[in-house]
């Protein structure tokens, strides 16, 4: 550590602070407002810089580095740069993932001496950024003067940390490099908050109690769980296991509790469930709920939003039909009622009964045109105990929510905010985090379209991640919702695209596949180039998506059609 300053500027204990909660990359855009502060984040030895093509891009990635690291950090410029980045924000805010947005901002004398900047709406106020921060973030800081600004990074990190969202800070340009004092122990930023003991046991025996009174719980995992940490997901098998009952899983949730455990019964999404998931579900007169989401999307346009009492168990708090205990945390909760609940093993024998046979999935001879299903069925193929599968918004939701995780695949969709375009960065984010893993990104070409320069990144890193671009021309799930016009898209040279971000140095691949075979041999291309990302074009007939998709689809479109609602009625 002998690299570390003795004296501290505001950069300086920035970068001490986020090299000390565990970020090892830190995803940036520079803009003359943030370049000492770069400067500053270059020289701590513990901090590689990450440059990326565009803020929309850096937050994203970031986005998807919290995925992998738990926690992550976007650098941009004063407004062209933050009000982009404001976008992956919203993402981490709505996937409770703690991503440390950091800008530049104008110099502390600008303000009071009216001066009309650059990068600005061309008005003397430049606090708006600050205002508009604080809507999605859990804390929101702007650095005016630089003794302050150890108390503001910390308490922005904590809050961040603790309520699994993301934070702003902003630094004005002159201040980066200014002295300030430095760090104390990390443990005061990063010490979790422990349960209420009292509240802790009263959740749990009361829990207890409403469980014995019935005869049909189930278990409904949700995307929370992971993202609370703790131990949570261990937690959740251990409770599982002494419950007994079917667990059921939301699809924002795919691979947090194993799909191989006895115990599994499928992705509950209502009538687009799989394995019959929703049969149990709808028949349980108990339902615990573990980091729930319940949205249109997840509930199917709300015909599936389940309509019994649910106890739901948060990420800090837990609450039953009558009763509600504060700081209870998740982990802690499901440990502790592990120990106290009894076994009712009813709902499994239900759905022993009830589940359906194995789909017989039809292999497509080499010269066959390809289809979505054959594509499916060679993705299948390729997951192992190491594969991280991203799924884009689209018609990959669907064909992802479908595989079957092995033990140790993991799985990452952004079903919340939803923004077409989020796999690219999300995962490459996420590689440089885990190199070791195989990671694959499903996408459809509308979305690859949004965000396509970060392939470029993969290239810059050489990160082997294999891109399976569905090209079914266009915007297919807003066809399955409401169709016009505007979901048509000019079609791209995907694979052309890919080679062109090689410049002199690269080791991209972009290969096509129109038949059964040509897909075969391109996953084996991809397999092979471990210096690069390969990106197989997939193309398929526009009318060639799941049953899933347009079921769905019709749901959306109906509770996007409610007419509005009149006072009284
Ligand atoms: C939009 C969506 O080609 O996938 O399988 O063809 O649907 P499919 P594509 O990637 O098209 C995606 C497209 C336009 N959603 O169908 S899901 C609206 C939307 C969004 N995010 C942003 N803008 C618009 N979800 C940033
Ligand atoms: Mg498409």
């Amino acid at each position: 550590m002998s690299s570390l300053p003795t004296k501290y500027t505001v950069g300086d204990y920035l970068a001490e602070r986020l090299a000390q909660i565990g970020i090892r990359h830190h995803f940036v855009v520079p803009g003359d407002y943030n370049l000492v502060l770069l400067d500053k984040l270059q020289a701590n030895p513990n901090l590689t810089e990450v440059g990326c093509a565009n803020e929309l891009n850096c937050s994203l990635a970031a986005e998807g580095y919290a995925r992998a690291n738990g926690v992550s950090a976007c650098v941009v410029t004063f407004s062209v740069g933050a009000l982009s980045a404001f976008n992956g924000t919203g993402s981490a805010y709505a996937e409770n993932l703690p991503l440390i947005l950091i800008s530049g901002s104008p110099n502390t004398n600008d303000a009071s001496q009216f001066h009309l900047l650059h990068h600005t709406l061309g008005t003397t106020d430049y606090s708006y950024q600050l205002e508009m921060a604080k809507k999605i973030t859990c804390c929101a800081v702007a650095v005016a003067r630089a003794h302050e600004a150890p108390r503001l990074i910390d308490r922005a990190i904590r809050h961040a940390l603790l309520a699994r969202k993301p934070c702003y800070i902003e630094i004005p340009t002159n201040l980066s490099g200014a002295e300030c004092v430095r760090p104390g122990p990390i443990s005061a930023v990063t010490d979790p908050v422990t349960s209420d003991k009292a509240a802790l046991e009263a959740a749990a025996s009361c829990a207890s109690e409403y469980l014995s009174g019935k005869l049909k719980p189930v278990i409904l995992v949700g995307p929370k769980l992971r993202r609370a940490g703790d131990g949570a997901e261990q937690a959740l098998i251990k409770l599982a296991e002494a419950m007994g009952c079917a667990v059921a899983v939301q699809p924002a949730a795919k691979g947090m509790f194993p799909e191989d455990h006895k115990q599994f019964v499928g992705i509950f999404w209502g009538t687009v469930s799989t394995d019959a998931a929703d049969s149990i579900v709808h028949w349980a007169d108990a339902l615990l709920c573990v980091g729930t989401v319940f949205t249109d999307y997840s509930t199917v346009g709300w015909t599936a939003m389940p309509d019994i009492p649910l106890m739901a168990a948060e990420m800090d708090h837990v609450t039953f039909p009558g009763a509600h205990f504060s700081r209870v945390r998740l982990g802690e909760f499901l440990s502790h009622l592990a120990t106290t609940v009894k076994f009712n093993n009813s709902t499994m024998i239900e759905y022993n009964r009830l589940k359906p046979d194995p789909v017989l999935v039809r292999t497509a001879t080499p010269s066959d045109e390809l289809t979505r299903k054959e594509i499916s069925r060679q993705i299948q193929a390729l997951l192992d105990s190491k594969t991280t599968l991203f799924v884009e918004t689209g018609d990959s939701w669907f064909n992802g929510v479908q595989l079957k995780l092995p033990p140790g695949a993991l799985f990452e969709i952004e079903m919340a905010w939803g923004h077409i375009g989020w796999s690219i960065p999300a995962a490459f984010g996420y590689a440089l985090r885990h190199p070791d893993r195989k990671i694959i990104v499903m996408v459809g070409d509308g979305s690859f379209q949004v965000t396509a320069q970060e392939v470029s990144q993969m290239v810059r890193f050489n990160l082997p991640i294999t891109i399976i671009l569905i090209n079914n021309r266009g915007y297919t799930i807003e066809v399955e919702i409401h169709d016009g016009s505007y979901n048509k898209i000019k079609n791209w040279n995907y694979a052309l695209l890919v080679q062109a971000f090689n410049g002199e140095d690269g080791n991209a691949k972009g290969l096509t596949a129109k038949t059964a075979g040509e897909l075969q041999d391109a996953i084996k291309a991809a397999e092979e180039n471990t210096k690069g990302p390969t990106l197989i074009e997939c193309s398929i007939d526009q009318d060639d998506c799941s049953r899933e998709l347009i079921t769905w689809g019709h749901f959306v479109a109906a509770a996007n059609a409610r007419p509005p609602r009149l006072p009284g009625i």
